[in-house]
């Protein structure tokens, strides 16, 4: 089939990031994908090398009159262009059209994922726009997760990646990677980490800067190395997550590649001016956390706390032992429901 994917980039790099990733996931099992962005500037570090299956299209005011394909997927509710979707009502077999949402473990996802919106008015009047909700639990939408990204993890050579990037961790020294928005609780973690030896890996953009902020010039504290990276691609990002121990994520998209990669992660979430975050927080943390003994599950909430500025310490690493084995469980769990992709097309297929 033809997917319509609309997307709207906000202010950071999420919503193109899904995008990308869905479009190539559809794309790599056959399906034809236009991706119409508004600015697809991130994909030239982010995806510098082109799908065949996904063409890019520059979302501008006057889009060009083409017919609409079988599916149109708006992310994130970014409202497609009323002339497209108008010529969606025209059409003789009307396109599915589906709003995938932002993920989020909390409850009302289960109860919203899969509902119709007809639309009564506007330039969409008569089509029945349908909400999609991603999600943990087999109630949801699911995750994206590529067919072959479990293979290429065990394949992963971390040694050869991290020397190919000129990273040399010296021996016994950790390796934990930092993609954060600004975050005042950046330098008690530099404390924390300098502690014992750590090589950190700075993401480009917000992590780097305060790392470089912090430590000043010599990008280093007691038992603390830090390197600043160039923008990677998002295979790259990945690699990155699997060599690390420890991985701090923000968003969505890195927050969902963090919990594939079954190392221990914090999330920074996107911060919201109503605080609603806090909910979609502990909602995550309430799911994630069940399987932890009390004592590790008590240091880890409190640990996502204060990085996400809702707590005031932040506890050592060293009380959550069993922090790995826990997010290798976590990721067997998350393994055991079908791939977004997968769900989608199916999702589609039963609405055509
Ligand atoms: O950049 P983000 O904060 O995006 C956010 C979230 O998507 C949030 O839900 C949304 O409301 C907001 O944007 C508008 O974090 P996220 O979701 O992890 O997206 C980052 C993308 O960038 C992800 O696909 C990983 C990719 N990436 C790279 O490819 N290379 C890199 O070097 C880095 C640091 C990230």
């Amino acid at each position: 089939m033809l997917w319509d994917l609309y997307c709207r980039v906000i202010d950071n790099y999420g919503d193109i990031g899904v995008c990308w990733r869905l479009g190539a996931d559809l794309a790599s099992r056959g399906e034809e994908v236009r991706l119409w962005v508004d600015d697809p500037s991130p994909l030239s570090w982010m995806a510098p090398v082109v799908h065949p299956g996904v063409k890019v299209l520059r979302w501008t005011g006057d889009a060009p009159p083409l017919a609409p394909g079988e599916v149109v997927i708006e992310a994130f509710g970014c409202d497609p262009p009323p002339a497209f979707v108008e010529r969606m009502a025209s059409a003789a077999r009307p396109p599915v059209w589906v709003n995938l949402e932002y993920l989020s473990a909390e409850a009302y996802v289960e109860r919203s994922h899969g509902l119709p919106s007809p639309q009564s008015s506007g330039p969409g009047v008569g089509l029945t726009k349908w909400f999609y909700y991603p999600g943990f639990t087999p109630a949801t939408g699911g995750l994206l997760r590529e067919p072959d990204l479990l293979d290429r993890q065990r394949r992963f050579d971390a040694p050869s990646w991290l020397a190919r990037h000129g990273i040399r961790p010296q021996p016994g020294e950790r390796l934990v990677s930092l993609f954060c928005y600004a975050n005042p609780a950046v330098p008690a973690l530099l404390d924390m980490l300098a502690q014992q030896p750590t090589l950190l890996l700075a993401t480009a953009g917000a992590a780097a800067t305060q790392v470089a902020r912090e430590l000043g010039p010599t990008l280093a504290r007691r038992s603390l190395r830090a390197v600043p990276l160039p923008p990677l691609t998002q295979i790259d990002f990945d690699h990155l997550l699997w060599s690390c121990e420890l991985n701090f994520v923000r968003g969505e998209d890195s927050f969902v590649r963090a919990q594939w990669a079954a190392q221990p992660f914090v999330w920074q979430i996107y911060p919201q001016h109503d605080a609603a975050h806090a909910a979609k927080l502990e909602a995550f943390l309430e799911r994630f956390v069940a399987t932890f003994d009390a004592t590790e599950a008590a240091a880890l909430r409190a640990f996502w706390l204060t990085w996400n500025g809702l707590n005031s310490s932040l506890p050592p690493l060293a009380s959550i032992a069993s922090w790995r084995d826990r997010c290798e469980a976590w990721r067997d769990s998350l393994l055991a429901q079908d791939d977004l992709a997968t769900q989608l097309i199916r999702f589609v297929a039963e609405r055509r």
